[in-house]
């Protein structure tokens, strides 16, 4: 039986993979942080599947310890300190966790499981100020925020253990994606968990920051399934995963509330402390690489995934 060990599996990601794994046949070991409160909540349906190890990426102790004892076949590296605003608040806490951090879980599986294959969670933010549309594996990096110069770091580094000690390490450079696991503070969640409150007449509006920014969005359930892919391949590369379709927040917006029946115009309020200092004007990628050498597509829509999301919000809400 394979052994895949995840970071971050209290998180989105990490809750769909270790459903994709543990269906797959895997023996599934996730690392989490010691909490005063438990936060297992999107995995509690598979809590009693899942060995839990207690562990932190500041920590190299913790993560030397959990590779030394799993020996596992393969390693996704999913946590992070992942919203961009909390960047600028926290900009060298975040350095620590989403940059050094994939340094120090490489390290442990340098010294001691050198043939574990690596999966490192890059983000389309390292684009930025976009150099080129779309954006593709060779596209340069101009990142516009502290996560997205720490992402940078994390994606060299992986190449970087590859070439220098021939780990099987891959970097998948992954565009947004959501789901109804999504945080509430993500834009796509903020919006479709607001518009189920103002349907159910929770709340009467919706404070929104740039609506004019563009991203590529697509589901997290189909984007785990290229994270498994990359790491089934015969070499170790890097991949951008993106659905190739560019929309912009107001399209966001005003698509969830007509799936209720309501105007945006009539809820959405402009809130300028919302505005980011340096902002991701619009991002979309490339999946050309992926569709042709890992058989990999996109598979639910925009529209889908909106929709998805306001039901969910809503059957939650309601109950
Ligand atoms: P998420 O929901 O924010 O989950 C982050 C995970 O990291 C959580 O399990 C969190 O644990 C854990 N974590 C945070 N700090 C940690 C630390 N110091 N030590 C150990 N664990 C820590 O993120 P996601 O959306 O699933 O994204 C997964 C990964 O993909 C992240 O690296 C993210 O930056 C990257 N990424 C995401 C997207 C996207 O659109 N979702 C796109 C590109 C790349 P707690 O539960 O204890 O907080
Ligand atoms: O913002 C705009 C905001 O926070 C998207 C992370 O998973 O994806 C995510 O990063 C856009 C931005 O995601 C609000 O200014 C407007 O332009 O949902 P977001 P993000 O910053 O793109 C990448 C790929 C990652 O790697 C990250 O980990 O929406 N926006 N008004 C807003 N955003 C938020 N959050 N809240 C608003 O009220």
């Amino acid at each position: 039986m394979k052994k895949a060990f995840i970071t971050g599996v209290t998180g989105q990601d990490g809750s769909y993979l270790a459903e994709l794994l543990l269906n797959k046949g895997y023996a599934v070991y996730g690392m989490v942080r010691r909490s005063s409160v438990e936060n297992y909540e999107r995995v509690h349906h598979i809590r009693d599947k899942i060995v839990f190890t207690q562990g932190d990426l500041t920590d190299q102790s913790s993560l030397d310890e959990a590779i030394k004892e799993i020996m596992p076949d393969e390693v996704y590296n999913l946590a992070a300190q992942s919203f961009v605003p909390t960047s600028w608040n926290q900009p060298v806490l975040t350095s620590d966790v989403t940059g050094l951090g994939v340094t120090r879980i490489l390290e442990a599986i340098r010294k001691y499981k050198p043939d574990a294959k690596f999966y490192q969670a890059s983000s389309s933010e390292m684009f930025g100020k976009v150099q080129q549309i779309p954006q593709t594996e060779k596209t340069s990096f101009y990142p516009r925020s502290p996560y997205g110069v720490a992402k940078v770091y994390g994606h060299w580094i992986t190449v970087n253990y590859r070439e220098s000690y021939n780990i099987f390490a891959c970097s998948g450079i992954l565009f947004n994606h959501e789901s109804p696991r999504r945080g509430l503070e993500f834009v796509t969640r903020k919006v479709t968990n607001a518009v189920a409150k103002i349907k159910l007449g929770l709340v009467k509006e919706l404070r929104m920051g740039n609506m004019d920014a563009k991203r590529d969005w697509g589901f997290a359930g189909d984007y785990v399934q290229a994270m498994w892919l990359m790491l089934q391949q015969d070499q170790p590369d890097d991949y951008v995963i993106a659905s190739g379709e560019i929309h912009s927040v107001r399209e966001l917006v005003e698509l969830a509330f007509d799936f209720v029946g309501l105007k945006a115009k009539d809820y959405v309020i402009t809130d300028q402390k919302l505005f980011r200092p340096a902002e991701v004007d619009q991002l979309i990628g490339s999946p050309e690489k992926a569709r042709k050498i890992l058989g990999w597509d996109s598979k639910v829509s925009f529209s889908q995934l909106i929709q998805m999301m306001v039901e969910e919000d809503l059957r939650l809400l309601g109950s």
